[in-house]
């Protein structure tokens, strides 16, 4: 598979620093901030700083570094927000996935109970 990288996706725009966002944590290989449009009280969204459009793009190219880095992030943000009493990590991915930004991201939700699935 192949995967082609757009660098005028939002998230691109973000990371340089051309569109404002709500940090909620960064470090060298990752930046975490808030949902535009939150669906729970906590909904942030954590992406690599390197060009992965996905998932499986990030897993499959992404160094040993950057993979520990990003988890490293994961980790602080379920420091930093409340969600000692649980959370959902999601990655929609491409068009069954419902993926609208092409930039990888995990969502993290929490601070409200969820149903059992999200659509
Ligand atoms: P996706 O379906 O996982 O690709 O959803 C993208 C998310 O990015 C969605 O929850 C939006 O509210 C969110 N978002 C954002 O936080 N800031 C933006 O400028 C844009 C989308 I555009």
């Amino acid at each position: 598979m192949e995967y082609a990288y757009d660098d005028q996706n939002i998230f691109a725009k973000i990371l340089r620093g051309e569109i404002p966002n709500k940090t909620v944590y960064e470090n060298d290989y990752a930046l975490a901030f808030e949902d535009i449009a939150p669906q729970a009280p906590v909904h942030v969204l954590i992406i690599p700083k390197g060009a992965y459009v996905s998932l499986d793009h990030f897993a499959r190219d992404a160094s040993a570094e950057e993979q520990v880095g990003f988890m490293q992030a994961v980790a602080e943000v379920c420091q930093i927000t409340d969600v000692k009493d649980g959370f959902r990590s999601i990655a929609n991915t491409r068009t069954h996935g419902v993926q609208d930004v092409p930039h990888y991201h995990m969502h993290i939700l929490g601070g409200r109970q969820l149903g059992r699935m999200l659509q």
